[in-house]
Parts: structure tokens; sequence; C-alpha cells
């Protein structure tokens, strides 16, 4: 069995999430034979030279998990493209690059963040293209910690209040693009988060039937996607209060 989850946004404000997902670690994740967490697992990363006793105290966790034998890999979200290995180490998971692709069953899986596929979102594509080059995440990680901070709660509140402004379906998934991916890489199932509208979506690709699985984002609740054999189930808990 193996389980996947993305978008839980960890911060030390929001024990509850911190909680749930420990509680999690220990009663599902410990059974599993892998863990996959797609993106967005910290609320924002500014480099493995920020990590403090909270960060230290979840790749902790983390790492306890991957002693009992449960396999973690972690991909980039947009909030903390810049995990690097220093917190893969201590944490005993495996960096995957996205996309990436799995084979179970002899099919095979694209997983995905998700937000390079809202290619309808210009001032996102662009605001990704600059952060991502390697000369400016070269420049980024050398500013002072201070400064990455400030940089970070900037970018932060300017994308909340541009977001609020934007059309739906400018930050969902661009269904052509959704396809051009899955066709690149001989796919036919793409499991992504990012977007925060859980759903299985069942459509046609070249004649065959297609799934794109979105993972829920941890707020109101915990989401997990299981996959067991040939069932993929995505299940909703509730977060303990
Ligand atoms: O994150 P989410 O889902 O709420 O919104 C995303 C897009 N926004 C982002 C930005 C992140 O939220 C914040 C990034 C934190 C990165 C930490 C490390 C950065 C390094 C800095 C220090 C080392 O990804 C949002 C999408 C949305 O998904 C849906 O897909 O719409 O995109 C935006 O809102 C982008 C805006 O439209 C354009 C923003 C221009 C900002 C210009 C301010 C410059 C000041 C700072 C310069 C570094």
């Amino acid at each position: 069995m193996i389980l996947l989850i993305s978008d839980l946004h960890l911060e030390s404000k929001r024990l509850d999430i911190v909680q749930a997902f420990l509680h999690f670690l220990e009663t599902h994740a410990s059974k599993a034979e892998a863990l996959y967490i797609l993106g967005d697992f910290f609320e924002v990363w500014i480099g493995d030279d920020a990590m403090d006793s909270f960060e230290r105290d979840i790749a902790q966790a983390l790492r306890a998990l991957s002693l009992k034998g449960t396999k973690i890999y972690l991909m980039h979200g947009n909030r903390d493209f810049l995990i690097g290995h220093a917190f893969c180490r201590q944490a005993g998971c495996t960096l995957l690059p996205d996309p990436t692709v799995i084979e179970l069953q002899n099919q095979r899986i694209l997983l995905m963040h998700g937000d390079s596929l809202c290619t309808q979102d210009e001032a996102y594509m662009r605001l990704r293209r600059w952060l991502r080059n390697p000369f400016s995440r070269w420049a980024l990680s050398a500013l002072p910690l201070t400064t990455r901070r400030k940089l970070a709660r900037k970018l932060r509140n300017e994308s909340k209040m541009q977001t609020r402004q934007k059309a739906m379906d400018i930050t969902d998934v661009t269904p052509a693009e959704v396809e051009h991916v899955l066709r690149e890489n001989k796919a036919h199932i793409l499991i992504h988060g990012h977007t925060h509208r859980p759903a299985i979506h069942s459509f046609e690709l070249d004649g065959h039937p297609a799934r794109r699985i979105v993972l829920g984002d941890w707020d109101r609740y915990g989401w997990a996607l299981t996959i067991n054999g040939e069932s993929m189930t995505q299940d909703r808990f509730e977060l303990a209060t």
C-alpha cells in the first residue's frame, strides 16, 4: 500500500495540522510501503540553513517513519522549492523531480506538484520562471536570512492578494497541458496537488480511459490518497481540535 499527500503547508502557527500529520505518520503511514509528499509540505521554505526547531522536529518525525521501513519521497511545491539535500538527509527522504513517473501494477503514474500545469496564470508563470531560474535561486540563497524572510512574506502577501482576484479557471490546471504532460510521459494517470480542489477526474485520452487525481490541501481537513493494488481512494479526515 502506498500513500500520497500534498499541500500540508506545515507551519508553527497551525499546530492542529502538525498534530494531525504526526498522528497520520503513526497510524497510517507506518503501515505503508511508501509515502509520497507532492509539494507544499511546508508553508514556506527559504533555505535549509533557515531550519529551526520546528523544521528539525518535522524532519525527525519523518526520519522515525523511514526507520520503521516506510520509504519517503518528497517533491518540491511552489512554496518550498528551496528544500534541499540537508533537510532530506535529516528527514531520511528522497527528493523527487517534478514530474516523476512511478510504475504500479504495470501502469505508469505521473506525479507532479501541479503548479506548472496552470499555464493560463501568466503572472504566476512569469514569477515561477524567475524564482526557479538557477541564477535567481543562487542569488536568493546568498541573501541574509532576515532579508529572505521579508521577501518571502512580501511574496506571500502579494500572492494572496492577486490570487483572490483571479478567475477560478485561471488558477486551475489547463486541460491541454494535462493532456500534453500525460502524452509526453506515456501515462494515463496523473496525481497532483496545488489547486486545493480534491477530486478524481475521469476522461478519455487518445481513445483510452485516463484519470487526473487531485490531492486535497490540509486545512479544515486532512487528505490522503491510498493506492492498494488496483484501488485508489482519497480519504478526508477531521483535524483534531
Ligand atoms: O501558494 P499559493 O497556492 O497560495 O499561490 C500560488 C501562486 N503564488 C506563489 C507564491 C507563493 O505563495 C509564495 C512563495 C514563497 C516562496 C518562498 C521562497 C521564495 C524565495 C524568497 C526568499 C529566499 O507561488 C500564485 C498562483 C496560485 O498558486 C494558483 O496557481 O496564482 O501566483 C501568484 O499569485 C503570482 C502573482 O500573480 C504575481 C506575483 C508578483 C509578485 C511581485 C512581488 C515581488 C516582491 C518579492 C520579490 C522576491
